[in-house]
């Protein structure tokens, strides 16, 4: 059975899941209202993604006998400066989410707690092609001149490619 700690491991991994979930939502929404279809849409499936994953967590948490909290999330951001600020602020987001996943691993360990551990590794796979995506995003602002019309319009496709989305 599940340990006060790493109960309280998973509960605030759920809650940085949800709240990565509202915050893709916002970036979506600024993409969308400035014109950026193609990677608002990248990011909208991201925002449902990130929902899963919360859920995920929540209800493994409740199958190995513990209390899932239903997490009240902060704040998010709701503006941006730029195409290339919303998917810099992703990447910082998503490269914290891998420190916090690979945190509960050590812990399981320390704790022997192999189960959750097993099931934690879903989670060091999903962000691995999750950085690596945002990774590759940050790649096009070097290959693609942002500063031009011609420039963002580009951009804006090849990231809805990267996502999947075009
Ligand atoms: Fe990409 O944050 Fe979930 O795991």
């Amino acid at each position: 059975s599940l340990t006060e700690d790493i109960e309280m491991a998973l509960n605030a991994q759920c809650k940085m899941e949800a709240e990565a979930s509202l915050k893709y939502l916002a970036m979506a929404a600024w993409l969308d209202r400035n014109g950026y279809d193609y990677s608002a849409g990248y990011l909208y499936a991201q925002a449902e993604e990130e929902r899963e994953h919360f859920l995920k967590i929540f209800k493994y948490i409740t199958e190995v006998g513990g209390t899932a909290v239903t997490p009240t999330p902060s704040e998010v951001q709701q503006e941006f400066a730029s195409l290339r600020d919303v998917f810099e602020t992703a990447l910082q987001s998503e490269i914290a989410v891998t420190h916090s996943i690979n945190r509960i691993v050590a812990k399981c360990r320390e704790l022997n707690d192999y189960a959750t551990e097993e099931f934690m590794m879903w989670y060091v796979r999903e962000q691995r092609e999750e950085e690596r995506n945002a990774r590759r995003v940050m790649e096009l602002f070097d290959l693609i001149d942002a500063d031009s019309a011609t420039g963002k319009f580009i951009l804006d496709q090849e990231i809805g490619k990267v996502g999947g989305t075009l």
